[in-house]
């Protein structure tokens, strides 16, 4: 059995913190291997990235989830309860729960809300000084998903909710206040989309037919039991919450937008282009830095001994910058994707493999529809100026938003 590459010090979790999007790529390139071991929250955990190692990971006869996620990721981002921590069929049974939501014309649907309200947000914008675009377009969305699941909000509420979805995706690596604000904000979402969820089973406030609400609420497990209603608001988090955090791919596109100016053109009515274009802003830009699983029995892989339980973290940042995936992968080239097949194991921004069968993420249709979109809108429905601003972004920060959220000023309805 070869020898698995070791990191040296007693405990790496301060080291993750600190190198962030880095911390397994710089590990593997020192070890010359896309394994390794190291101890992540005092616990023995092996890191790998690239193809055969995606593949490895997607395996569900392999590894499992249950207890995978560390808490602090449970009690802000996820949840606990839902879909992203079940095995067998209990996964594939509220898996597919999710898949029955993405349809083409569900997706269209919120594709038109996103294009109708980015359009009446304009006039607004032209009035304001600077904007930034995250915040705004955090709002714009909390707006759009609100209404797309079946829950539209009153006009007053949405700051609040979309403050309260960002808490969410900003703290599961902080420490301190700004992470305790997430657990607050996950825990009163809860209790608050668990009543909804009573009041629509009760028939007191009934869900569009249709709407994801309505699936939610009265999806059925394989044994006929209806969700508990705080595990069916769990649930229905893991549509508003990740619908927002397209923002940050769309902050992300239009960093892209200005860095690369002559890609204006090129994208501007060229569906083709636009794609290849998110495709690059998906590979190229730090989200979703990692995917954890566990071992689930024993087995030995390419000479490296995998024991039963033992936590396993997939480099999804690392895997999209793999070199020798994607040659010169610091570059910024959307035509690395025109003509090429795209693998379900090499570009796993959102995760990889099959979306019904594993864990690979069930809103990537809409984040890719979402960003065609917002780039049309940012080329073509409007003009806009980015004032000078520090643009660098932070990969030891998770997520590592543009300071200040992307800036933009200048604002003016062009169609
Ligand atoms: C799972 C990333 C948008 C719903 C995931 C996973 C990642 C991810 C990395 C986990 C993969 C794994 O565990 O192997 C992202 C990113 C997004 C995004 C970067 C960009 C904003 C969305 C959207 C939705 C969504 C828009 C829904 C409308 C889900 C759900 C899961 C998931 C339900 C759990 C799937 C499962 O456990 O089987 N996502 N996602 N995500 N995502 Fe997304
Ligand atoms: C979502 O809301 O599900 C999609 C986007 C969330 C991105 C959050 C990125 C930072 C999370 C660090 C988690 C480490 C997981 C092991």
């Amino acid at each position: 059995m070869a020898s698995m590459p070791a990191d040296r010090s007693p405990d790496s979790t301060l080291a993750l913190l600190r190198s962030g999007y880095r911390f397994i790529g710089e590990r593997c390139e020192r070890y010359d291997s896309d394994v390794f071991r190291t101890r992540i929250l005092l616990a023995p955990t092996i890191c790998l990235r690239g193809r055969p190692a995606t593949e490895l990971f997607y395996d569900t006869e392999r590894f499992q989830r249950a207890t995978a996620m560390p808490l602090r990721v449970q009690r802000t981002l996820t949840g606990r309860g839902g879909v992203q921590g079940l095995d067998g069929t209990e996964h594939t049974d509220r898996k597919a729960m999710f898949m029955s939501i993405m349809t083409p014309a569900a997706i269209r649907r919120l594709g038109q809300l996103f294009d109708d309200e980015w359009r009446a947000r304009i006039p607004a914008w032209e009035a304001a000084g600077p904007v930034s675009l995250y915040d705004e377009l955090g709002r714009l969305l909390t707006r759009v998903v609100y209404a797309w699941v079946g829950a539209p909000l009153p006009a007053s509420q949405v700051a609040d909710r979309a403050v309260e979805l960002h808490a969410m995706i900003e703290a599961p690596a902080l420490v301190g206040p700004r992470h305790w604000r997430g657990r607050l904000a996950r825990r009163r979402a809860e209790r608050r989309l668990a009543a909804l969820v009573e009041r629509t089973r009760t028939g007191l406030a009934p869900a569009p037919a249709g709407s994801a609400l309505a699936v939610i609420a009265e999806h059925r497990d394989g044994r006929g039991d209806l969700l508990p209603r705080r595990i069916a608001a769990v649930e229905l988090l893991n549509l508003l919450r990740p619908v927002v955090a397209v923002d940050q791919y769309i902050a992300f596109a239009a960093l892209a937008l200005h860095d690369h100016p002559g890609w204006r053109d090129r994208v501007r009515d060229d569906d083709e282009a636009t794609e290849n274009f998110v495709q690059e802003v998906r590979r190229y830009y730090p989200f979703f830095p990692m995917a954890a699983a566990r071992v689930r029995r024993s087995f030995d892989w390419e000479g490296h001994h995998f024991p039963r339980g033992r936590r396993v973290l997939l480099d999804l940042y690392g895997t999209n910058h793999h070199p020798t995936l994607w040659p010169e992968p610091e570059l910024f080239r959307p035509e690395r994707f025109a003509g090429r097949h795209v693998d379900p194991y090499e570009l796993i921004p959102q995760g990889g493999g099959d979306h019904w069968a594993g864990h690979r993420c069930a809103g990537e249709w809409i984040t890719i529809d979402l960003m065609k979109r917002a780039v049309a809108n940012l080329t073509t429905t409007m003009r806009y100026d980015v004032p000078v601003q520090d643009l660098t972004l932070d990969l030891r920060r998770m997520p590592a938003l543009p300071p200040l959220g992307l800036t933009i000023t200048t604002i003016r309805r062009t169609d």
